[in-house]
C-alpha cells in the first residue's frame, strides 16, 4: 500500500461517502479519490487448458469495469500458468515484474481480475508497494457509487463488509484509527478484535433491515399473486438495454446509462399486452462475469422478484463484443439465484445497431429481436410475451354440479372461462387455468390439456 493509503479515511476529504455508508463502507478500499482518476494495471491469469482469449475479453470488461468507476487503466499483464499461487496469485517473479511496470508507469492500482484471498492480497501489497485489488473490489466499488435508495445501499454495505471482514488484517491499522480509542477498547482485546466486533454488530443489524424489507417485499408479491397479474422479469447482462426496453415498453422513466450497473433497485410496472391481459413487468440489476458472491447473497430481496417471475425476458446485447458469453453468465447467476426454472424468453435487443440481432434470434427458438432505441420489433415482442404466457396456464374441461356455485365462481375468478355449456349433471366449462388453480379444481376437471 502507498503511504496515503494508510492514512484515516478522514483525512482524505475527497474521498466521498457517496453513497452515505456507515464508518466502514465506500470509501477506505475504494478504488476512487474523485479529485482525480487512478492509473490502474490489470492482471490476468490464464489456467493450463484455458483459453487466453477468453482471459483477454474477461480483461477488456475489467477495463470496462476499472473506467466505470471512475479510474483509467494504463496497462495491462497477462500470465499463463498452471495454477495460481496460492502466496502471491501470479508467481512472485511476475509479481515483481509488475512492481517494476508500475513504477515505470506511475500507476496507483494494480487490479486482479480473479479474487485475490485476503493472504495474497495482503503479499502482493508488500511487493507491490501499492493497493492490491481484485474484480470483486471493482465491482462493489461500482455498486456503492449507484446505490441510492435504503435497501440497494444496505445490500451494498452488507456485500462490502462481508468482503472486507477477513480482510480486517491489512486495513486494521487504519480501522483502529477511525476507532478513535477511550472506551472503544475492551480489556485484554486487541485492536483487530475490536474492528471484528464493530464490523459484525454493523453486519447484523444490516441483516435485520434487509430482513425487514424482505417482509415486506413478501407481502407485496402475496398482493400481486392475489392480483392474478402475471410476472415479468427483465433480466441480462449489465448495460443489454433492460431499462431502455422497460422505459419503451411503460412509461417506467428508470435512468438509462452507458454504465455498467446503472441500474440497482428493481422497478415494477403495469404492461398490458395486445390480448388485453395485464401484468406487471419488472426491471433490476445487471449481471456479470464472475460477479461477486458476496453481492449476489447481499441482493437476495431484490433478486427474489427474479426468482418469483413468471417469465424471464433474457436481454442480449446484440451488438456487445461477446453476446454469447454474456448469455452464459447471465445464466450461471440465475443457476446461482434459484431462477434457471423460470422459462425464459431471448430478446436481441440494440437491433439498430447490428444485423447480427435477426440473425442470432433465427437461431434461438422463440427468440425476439428489438431495439430498445428505436421501438423496432416491440410489437412483436409484446405479442410473443402473451403467447408464451398463455402456454403456461394450460385449458381444462370442467363439470361442476348445480349446486356448486361456490366451484363455479373460484372457477370464474381463478381462470378465463373459454366456454361454458349447461348439462343435467351441472355447468360444462373450458377454461385456462394456472397449475395451482388446476391442483384445487381437480375433482371437478373432465379433462386437462
Ligand atoms: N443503439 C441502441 N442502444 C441501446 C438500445 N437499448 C439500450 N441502448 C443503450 O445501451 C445503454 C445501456 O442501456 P440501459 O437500458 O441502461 O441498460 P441496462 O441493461 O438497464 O443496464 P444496467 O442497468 O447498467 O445493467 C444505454 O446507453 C442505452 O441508451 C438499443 O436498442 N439500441
Ligand atoms: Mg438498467
Amino acid at each position: 500500500m502507498t503511504d496515503t493509503d494508510h492514512e484515516p479515511t478522514g483525512a482524505r476529504p475527497d474521498t466521498t461517502h457517496r453513497g452515505g455508508f456507515g464508518e466502514y463502507g465506500g470509501a477506505s478500499d475504494g478504488l476512487i479519490d474523485r479529485s482525480f482518476r487512478e492509473r490502474i494495471i490489470l492482471v490476468g491469469l490464464t489456467r493450463a487448458g484455458d483459453d487466453p482469449a477468453a482471459t483477454e475479453a474477461s480483461l477488456d470488461e475489467l477495463a470496462l469495469l476499472v473506467d466505470t468507476a471512475g479510474a483509467d487503466a494504463v496497462a495491462r499483464v497477462h500470465q499463463k500458468r498452471a495454477a495460481p499461487d496460492p502466496a502471491t496469485f501470479v508467481g512472485a517473479g511476475k509479481a515483481a515484474e509488475i512492481r517494476d511496470l508500475a513504477e515505470e508507469v506511475d500507476c496507483d492500482t494494480v487490479v486482479f481480475d480473479d479474487d485475490l484471498t485476503p493472504a495474497q492480497q495482503f503479499k502482493l501489497e508488500k511487493i507491490l508497494g501499492r493497493s492490491a485489488l481484485d474484480r470483486t473490489a471493482v465491482i462493489l466499488d461500482i455498486f456503492a457509487q449507484n446505490a441510492s435508495t435504503l435497501e440497494g445501499r444496505a445490500q451494498v454495505e452488507l456485500a462490502q463488509l462481508r468482503y472486507r471482514l477477513p480482510r480486517l488484517r491489512g486495513s486494521g491499522r487504519r480501522l483502529s484509527q477511525q476507532a478513535g480509542g477511550i472506551g472503544t477498547r475492551g480489556p485484554g482485546e486487541t485492536q483487530l478484535e475490536v474492528d471484528r466486533r464493530r464490523v459484525l454488530r454493523r453486519v447484523h443489524k444490516l441483516e435485520a433491515e434487509l430482513r425487514q424489507i424482505e417482509r415486506h417485499r413478501a407481502t407485496q408479491s402475496k398482493a400481486r399473486r392475489r392480483s392474478r397479474h402475471r410476472l415479468v422479469a427483465l433480466v441480462g447482462y449489465t448495460n443489454a438495454g433492460k431499462s431502455s426496453l422497460l422505459n419503451r415498453l411503460t412509461d417506467a422513466g428508470v435512468l438509462v446509462e452507458d454504465r455498467l450497473f446503472a441500474t440497482l433497485d428493481a422497478t415494477t410496472r403495469r404492461l398490458r399486452l395486445p390480448g388485453g391481459e395485464t401484468v406487471m413487468i419488472t426491471d433490476t440489476v445487471g449481471f456479470v462475469r464472475k460477479l461477486p458472491h458476496t453481492l449476489v447473497e447481499a441482493f437476495t430481496t431484490t433478486l427474489d422478484v427474479v426468482r418469483d417471475a413468471d417469465l424471464l425476458l433474457h436481454v442480449v446485447d446484440a451488438a456487445g463484443p461477446d453476446p454469447d458469453g454474456a448469455m452464459a453468465a447471465v445464466r450461471e447467476v440465475l443457476a446461482e439465484i434459484g431462477a434457471d426454472a423460470v422459462p425464459e424468453l431471448l430478446v436481441f435487443n440494440k437491433a439498430d445497431l447490428d444485423p447480427a440481432a435477426a440473425h442470432r434470434r433465427d437461431r434461438h427458438e422463440g427468440a425476439v429481436a428489438v431495439s430498445a432505441r428505436t421501438g423496432e420489433g416491440v410489437d412483436e415482442l409484446l405479442a410473443v410475451i402473451g403467447d408464451r404466457l398463455r402456454t403456461l396456464t394450460s385449458v381444462a374441461e370442467l363439470l361442476v354440479p348445480w349446486d356448486r356455485g361456490d366451484v363455479m365462481a373460484a372457477v370464474h375468478r381463478e381462470g378465463q372461462v373459454l366456454t361454458e355449456a349447461p348439462e343435467s349433471a351441472g355447468m360444462r366449462l373450458r377454461a385456462r387455468l394456472e397449475p395451482a388453480s388446476l391442483g384445487v379444481l381437480a375433482p371437478f376437471v373432465v379433462e386437462a390439456s
